[in-house]
């Protein structure tokens, strides 16, 4: 489908393939670098920077992806430590998650999401410290945190039409969308089924717009744009000069199926997809859509100039857009360059209808026209971001190391090794019109010799790198548990969290702040009850209920202190929850095993914290009474331990 455009990208492949071999040779395993010795001056100087004396606070947060924990994690920096992890897609008894009946809701039948790509809001173009956004690769969904207190407030999904949900969450410059494009194609809708030989003609992958409500934040399904059946990575969206535009890389225009190693590696060019979300907007509201799955379905053969594909280097990852939005950057992971487009002359060659060819619908624009540059960065590049000073910097996986560059002369200027294959990179604002110029940190994804060991699963490795300077330093190993992929850094000033739910704004109907109003009542078989925890009692302390019954417990922690957390659990029932200072939980159970059991409060609160317990008396079904020594025999442990 290609003619014209594809021969600078040949050569370059080509040199670079044998790079790469090179290169994978030198880093067979077991010949891992080993960890470097500083001089003493960088020592001094690395602890300097990155020290935040006692009672301190950090310049910036970050936000770390936490992969398949399904989590995110938070830290300072410069002084890198952790501070938080907040849950979104997997229950996290540490702070009560998915056992209330609030977070149980939004987690659904699911107990496991894979976090990507953290999106902090934005309002022209710059973080507004609203919320954050994170995507699911693995069951297609999206969540918001509110950055007022860093819980989890929605998770909406799965997304219709959606297989694999990697390339997103990207937020656009006013918070108007989440965008984000599928890494599978499948047939569509979800749940229809046709045999993989018909991949290439009748499997679809869908870039999706959801809206964000201005006010709060609340996610809905905004409509969709049917793809070829290409693998779409990850994106980034158009801004100040290219706003309204978002791109994604692709890999496999082959539309192969089977070991994509090879099958998808047979053409010298791959694809980055352009979409025009303003057109696509304006598509939807003059009915140019079918509706699938329930979802607005744009096809882009019904929307000329919603949607185009620029030729790229062969299996590319990622493609990052400059802050003043004038170019995108592309890398092919299996060659030594990565090209810089320009966005003013991809509109000149969309304007002129310069295209080489088009995929099932959507016009191939020719290569040669929209380049603006190669750049020589080193081995396997992933990611580019940038400073404030017009330097690039980029992730190069195979070479483990960042390659920063001049935009313009679009020269290499300098390198730094990093520890060990460097997946994304990320400075603080780097996703806005007003990137900082201080740090970048490398998120690496191997650590093999640079932590205690701690056994066979190893923690990954993020390094925080100076780049303030001519030459980048490295300052500070940070280890994480897996995986965090990217990361969002905010100034620590842009965000003011309250540290206490104030009693006014609790509106919950089921609060209660007295100890007079606590109770329990009964409706037929569900007992209702209302409980206060203070330091340091639950009120009430003592509930009876028949065994069978649906319980439903109201549970308010009426502290305004700072800090003062309480714990609920309720044992052999797999219960535990958190309330924090001014808030109210709901616990709901059914009560199927009769006898006593104590519940205590779990965050040690106070002095008297272990006095900070109550009982459950479940009366057995037939009656009350002292079980027997037999009959307790069969109760479901001593059953499967086999003891009688
Ligand atoms: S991807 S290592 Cu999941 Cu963002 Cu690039
Ligand atoms: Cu409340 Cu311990």
């Amino acid at each position: 489908m290609i003619s014209k455009g594809a021969s600078s990208i040949v050569k370059s492949a080509v040199q670079a393939s044998f790079l790469l071999s090179m290169a994978l040779l030198l880093f067979l395993p077991g010949c891992a670098p080993k960890p470097k010795v500083h001089q003493r001056g960088d020592i001094a100087q690395a602890a300097a920077a990155t020290y935040v004396a006692p009672g301190d606070l950090d310049q910036y947060y970050i936000f770390y992806s936490g992969g398949q924990s399904g989590s995110v994690f938070v830290a300072g920096l410069p002084s890198m430590r952790p501070i938080l992890t907040i849950p979104v897609f997997a229950p996290y008894p540490a702070t009560g998650y998915g056992y209330d009946q609030e977070s149980k809701a939004m987690l659904g039948k699911y107990t496991w999401g894979d976090v990507h790509h953290p999106a902090l809001s934005q309002t022209k173009g710059d973080y507004d410290g609203r919320w954050l956004f994170v995507n699911d690769n693995a069951n297609n969904r999206v969540a918001r945190i509110d950055l007022h207190d860093f819980k989890t407030k929605e998770i909406f999904g799965p997304i219709p039409n959606v297989s694999g949900n990697h390339g997103g969450a990207f937020v656009t410059p006013n918070s108007e969308y989440l965008l984000a494009a599928s890494r599978f194609s499948v047939p569509l809708p979800k749940g229809t089924y046709l045999p993989i030989e018909q991949y290439a003609t009748n499997y679809h992958g869908v870039v999706t717009g959801l809206a964000v409500d201005a006010k709060t934040g609340h996610i809905s399904l905004g409509w969709q744009v049917l793809m070829p059946p290409l693998d779409f990575d990850i994106g980034s969206l158009g801004k100040a000069a290219s706003e309204g535009w978002a791109f994604w890389t692709s890999y496999n225009a082959e539309r192969a199926t089977g070991k994509l190693e090879v099958t998808s590696t047979q053409r010298d060019r791959d694809y980055i997809v352009a979409v025009n979300w303003k057109a696509a907007e304006q598509a939807i509201k003059s009915g140019k859509y079918k509706m699938i799955d329930g979802a607005k379905v744009i096809d882009p053969r019904d929307a000329p100039g919603v949607a185009f594909l620029v030729p790229c280097s062969k299996s590319p990852h990622g493609v990052d857009v400059t802050p003043d939005g004038k170019y995108f950057v592309g890398s092919g992971k299996l060659v030594g360059i990565t090209t810089v487009f320009s966005f003013a002359k991809l509109q000149q060659a969309i304007a002129a209808k310069n295209f080489t060819g088009n995929e099932d619908g959507i016009p191939v624009v020719n290569y040669d026209a929209v380049k603006e540059a190669e750049v020589n960065v080193g081995l396997g590049p992933l990611h580019t971001q940038f400073d404030d000073k017009g330097y690039a910097y980029t992730s190069l996986y195979v070479e483990s190391a960042i390659a920063k560059w001049k935009l313009g002369t679009w020269e290499v200027v300098d390198k730094i090794p990093v520890s060990y294959n460097i997946g994304h990179l990320a400075i603080p604002g780097g996703d806005t019109v007003h990137p900082d110029g201080k740090y970048v940190l490398a998120l690496n994804k191997l650590s093999h010799g640079r932590h205690l060991s701690v056994g066979p699963a190893q923690p990954e490795d993020t390094q925080l790198i100076d780049i303030s300077g001519d030459k980048m330093k490295l300052l500070y190993d940070a280890f994480t548990e897996p995986e965090p992929h990217y990361a969002e850094m905010i100034p620590a000033d842009r965000l003011h969290p309250i540290e206490v739910y104030a009693q006014a704004e609790n509106h919950d109907p089921n609060a209660v702040w007295d100890v007079q109003h606590t109770g329990i009542k009964r409706e037929g078989n569900h007992v209702v009850v209302h409980m206060t925890a203070v330091r340091s009692n639950f009120e009430p302390n003592k509930i009876e209920v028949n065994q069978g019954d649906l319980v439903t417990i109201y549970l308010t922690n009426i502290e305004q202190t700072t800090n003062e957390i309480h714990g609920w659990a309720l044992e052999e029932y797999n219960i535990q929850i958190a309330a924090d200072p001014g808030e109210t939980k709901t616990i709901e159970f059914v009560a199927d095993k009769p006898g006593v059991f104590a519940y205590y409060c779990t965050k040690f609160c106070s002095a008297l914290h272990q006095e900070m317990q109550g009982y459950l008396l479940v009366k057995p079904k037939g009656g009350a009474g002292t079980k027997t020594a037999s009959t307790h025999g069969s109760h479901e442990q001593l059953a499967s331990a086999g003891s009688r």
